[in-house]
């Protein structure tokens, strides 16, 4: 499966892992993972990745890597957890002398320039990291093994979201085998700073229904000043209005500091990847998401209304 990507790998002597912005525990921890494995494999080989990662857990998988734009112009770019170059939250990723790429996300067919593996059906891309060092017997160490039950246990939701379990469940149980601590990595995972409280206190409040069974939030940039946080804080809270008997399409949308809008959306039933294709976004069938510049009123309008026609066709 990883044929391709494991011989660009050979080629290049100098690689830097690039991740999506807003880096989750997917993104992160494969980063970390597929750098701490290759380097592991290759010894002789520079090998970064670069991004903001997540803070919260630099103490037990430690940091991502300060990397300067001479080692940039001369390595081959593996994006992880991302469609394409435009997601990459280090833009310097344009620079780069080659590229390839591993993604669970939909195909938006926009990652042209090297090899790719996408499997959509995966349950996280620290999935694909894990069957990647497998295919080619690389050793996964404990700090890898954390990195990768990290992104499986976030972008499941906590084990509740895969195609196949059986999978998922495999290769978690493999990783405890391998020393990984579930209980530490929950209880990190768990510690929000004070402000969520804030952030939770608006999103309840503002809570707005359509007669379609849309709920949804909507933050201005005042809305936002006034808590103090950006729009990727705001749009993280999707799960405080989800599953709301006779709602079955949620979103949180809050207003960026350029002008545009974010949004994160997600459905128990309905395909919301398809509508957030219409904005330039992505993602998944039931959890995707969007920034977009534009008429705000219109945006919103147009995304109420697209939900709309989703709900009403998938009920006929
Ligand atoms: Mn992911």
């Amino acid at each position: 499966m990883f044929e391709k990507i494991i011989s660009k790998i050979e080629e290049h002597d100098s690689i830097v892992i690039f991740g999506h912005r807003n880096p989750d525990g997917d993104c992160y921890g494969s980063e970390i993972a597929l750098r701490n494995i290759l380097r592991a494999k290759y010894p002789t080989k520079s090998i970064y990745c670069v991004g903001s990662g997540l803070k919260k857990f630099y103490d037990i998988i430690g940091p991502t890597d300060a990397v300067i734009d001479e080692t940039i112009v001369k390595s081959l770019a593996i994006l992880v957890d991302a469609n394409d170059l435009e997601r990459s939250e280090d833009q310097r990723i344009y620079k780069a002398l080659d590229f390839a790429k591993i993604d669970h996300h939909i195909d938006t067919f926009t990652f042209t320039e090297g090899p790719e593996v996408i499997d959509d059906k995966a349950s996280s891309t620290c999935e694909l990291i894990y069957l990647f060092a497998k295919e080619n017997n690389l050793e996964i160490d404990l700090i890898s093994a954390s990195a990768l039950y990290l992104g499986i246990m976030t972008d499941t939701g906590r084990f509740q979201f895969a195609n196949n379990f059986v999978r998922m469940f495999d290769i978690v149980r493999d990783l405890c085998d391998l020393g990984v601590d579930p209980i530490l990595l929950n209880k990190t995972n768990n510690l929000v700073p004070e402000i969520s409280l804030d952030i939770k206190a608006f999103i309840y409040s503002h809570v707005r229904k359509t007669d379609d069974g849309i709920i949804y939030v909507y933050a201005t940039k005042e809305d936002r000043e006034k808590i103090g946080v950006t729009s990727a804080q705001i749009c993280a809270n999707t799960s405080l209005i989800s599953y709301v008997a006779g709602h079955p399409i949620w979103f949180v949308s809050a207003e960026t500091d350029d002008g545009g809008i974010q949004t994160e959306i997600r459905s128990s039933i309905f395909n919301v990847q398809e509508i957030v294709v219409h904005f330039g976004g992505g993602g998944h069938t039931y959890a995707a998401g969007f920034t977009t510049k534009g008429h705000k009123e219109g945006i919103l309008k147009e995304l109420l209304a697209l939900c709309a026609e989703t709900i009403k066709k998938g009920s006929n």
